[in-house]
């Protein structure tokens, strides 16, 4: 549970372990109080004096210092901490909307340990994860899906990932929400009104008028609903895994996607035994790659356990790669690969191309099944990689949504939440043209415009708030 708002929070802002420079941020009605226990400014003025958003150097003691010490005094030797420069935020221009302090050190992990305790001891609360991000959610400085898009920034693996990111957190994905949002509200009211006075003889909003807003709605909601389904590929990337029996050249296409000598390569079939895994941007998608263990049947029991984990790997990728060996014929191994249930979605990739050729194609043909598509390339001499990497993308992202203009939705709550608020339009919509009452219309109004509530927080409870700033990070 996070505290009350009116209590001070404190935490470290940089990463763990050791820095050139380690903030310790400190947010809260009494930040300034509580951070002059610990900070003295070299010019001589009290903290509260400091300009907003100025940097001052200060030193910064380990023992909190009594509010009584005269600001000139300078503080007992032994409890010197460190040389820091701060910076004051006064609310509400500061992130959390209320006041902070971020006290910039040496990036210790002692000094900023130190430095915590000895807030704590003054009266600070170490803040809980995602707790700065929340405050300025709950004053106001951040609707939900932006400060959401705070975790996502920090997140980003792919540029285009943080164009994304930065553009929701900028609050343009909000925007298009609140403006779909108010549309049902006010079609919601006028419907409500014709409720409330169905004796008198008005009209409030003309059926062909509603339906019209329904149409406008809906068109957009499903603009949204199917960024969606390809979305979460930019936020949290994809898995693909790449496949084979042994010496095919899985490890080799691993490092010349990677461009890098990450997995070890040999002639020797039954190499790789454990499972290897990286991120590359793929156009900017971010996709982790998995370098499997040969599949082949063994009577060893490291390998047999690499094998098992390859075929977790197949199920639980978005795409998987078969790769196969074109400097040879198809092997009984290969076909038990080609024969699976999931190889019907996968990509199948000739290796090896920059040698003579021995894959017949009819075997390949008859072997492979139906609608793969099939690319020819060579690890080594990296023949057919553009191919294959537009390939991969086109596969994951298969709508080209993306290259539209409109905003992009990423994030599975708010995924769902658009999926709702489209059932909600076109089930009014269907009682609107069966004519059904006016009550029912509205309860599939309301739907709509709560769930699309839900994704800015407009309309939210303590639970959804929990889920959402438990998955950051302390400091954020
Ligand atoms: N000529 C040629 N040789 C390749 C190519 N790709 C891989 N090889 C060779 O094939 C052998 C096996 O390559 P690996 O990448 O280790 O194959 P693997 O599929 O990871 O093998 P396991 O880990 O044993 O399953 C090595 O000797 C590579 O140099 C290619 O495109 N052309
Ligand atoms: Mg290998």
């Amino acid at each position: 549970m996070h505290g009350a708002l009116d209590d001070t929070i404190c935490a470290i802002a940089t990463p763990p372990g050791e820095g050139g420079i380690g903030v310790v941020r400190i947010s809260g009605l009494r930040a300034l109080d509580f951070a002059s226990h610990v900070v003295r400014l070299r010019s001589g003025k009290a903290l509260q004096h400091l300009r907003t958003h100025m940097m001052a150097l200060a030193d910064v003691c380990s023992q909190s210092m009594a509010e009584h010490l005269p600001l000139v005094q300078e503080p007992p030797a032994h409890s010197f901490l460190d040389e820091a420069l701060v910076v004051v935020m006064k609310r509400p221009h500061s992130f959390t909307g209320e006041d902070v302090v971020e006290v910039q050190c040496h990036g210790g992990p002692m000094i900023l340990d130190q430095l915590c305790r000895t807030l704590m001891s003054a009266g600070v609360r170490l803040a809980e994860p995602g707790e700065f991000t929340k405050r300025a959610f709950l004053n106001g400085r951040l609707d939900l899906a932006q400060a959401e898009a705070v975790l996502d920034t920090i997140r980003a693996k792919t540029a285009r990932s943080l164009t994304i990111a930065q553009s929701q957190r900028r609050g343009e994905l909000s925007h298009d929400v609140d403006k779909v949002r108010s549309a049902l509200v006010v079609a919601l009211a006028h419907i409500e009104a014709a409720l409330d006075f169905s004796e008198e003889d008005i009209t409030f909003v003309r059926q062909d008028e509603l339906m019209r807003v329904l149409e406008e709605t809906g068109i957009k909601l499903q603009r949204l609903v199917h960024s969606g389904r390809e979305g979460r590929v930019w936020r949290e990337g994809a898995a693909v895994a790449i496949l084979g029996r042994p010496n095919v050249g899985k490890s080799s296409l691993m490092n010349a996607l990677l461009r890098s000598d990450r997995a070890i390569v040999t002639p020797v079939p039954g190499t790789t035994r454990d499972m290897l895994e990286e991120v590359v941007s793929i156009d900017g998608i971010p996709v982790r790659f998995f370098d499997t263990a040969g599949i082949r049947p063994t009577d060893d029991p490291v390998e047999a356990e690499g094998i098992r984990r390859s075929q977790l790997a197949w199920e639980e990728a978005d795409l998987a790669l078969i790769l196969l060996d074109g400097s040879q014929p198809l092997l009984e191994s290969d076909q038990i690969l080609l024969a699976r249930e999931e190889a019907a979605r996968a990509l199948l990739v000739v290796n090896k191309c920059d040698l003579p050729r021995e894959l017949l194609q009819e075997e390949l043909t008859r072997s492979c099944p139906v609608n793969a598509g099939i690319l020819d390339i060579s690890a080594k001499t990296q023949i057919g990689l553009d191919d294959l990497r537009k390939t991969i993308r086109s596969r994951l992202m298969p709508s080209g949504l993306e290259s539209q203009d409109g905003v992009l939705v990423t994030n599975l709550r708010h995924a769902a939440a658009f999926e709702r608020a489209l059932q909600g339009v076109e089930q009014a919509t269907q009682s609107i043209e069966a004519g059904s009452a006016g009550e029912l219309v509205a309860v599939d109004l309301r739907i709509a415009a709560d769930a699309l509530g839900e994704i800015t927080g407009a309309i939210t409870t303590d639970e959804i708030l929990e889920r959402i700033f438990a998955q950051f990070c302390i400091g954020k």
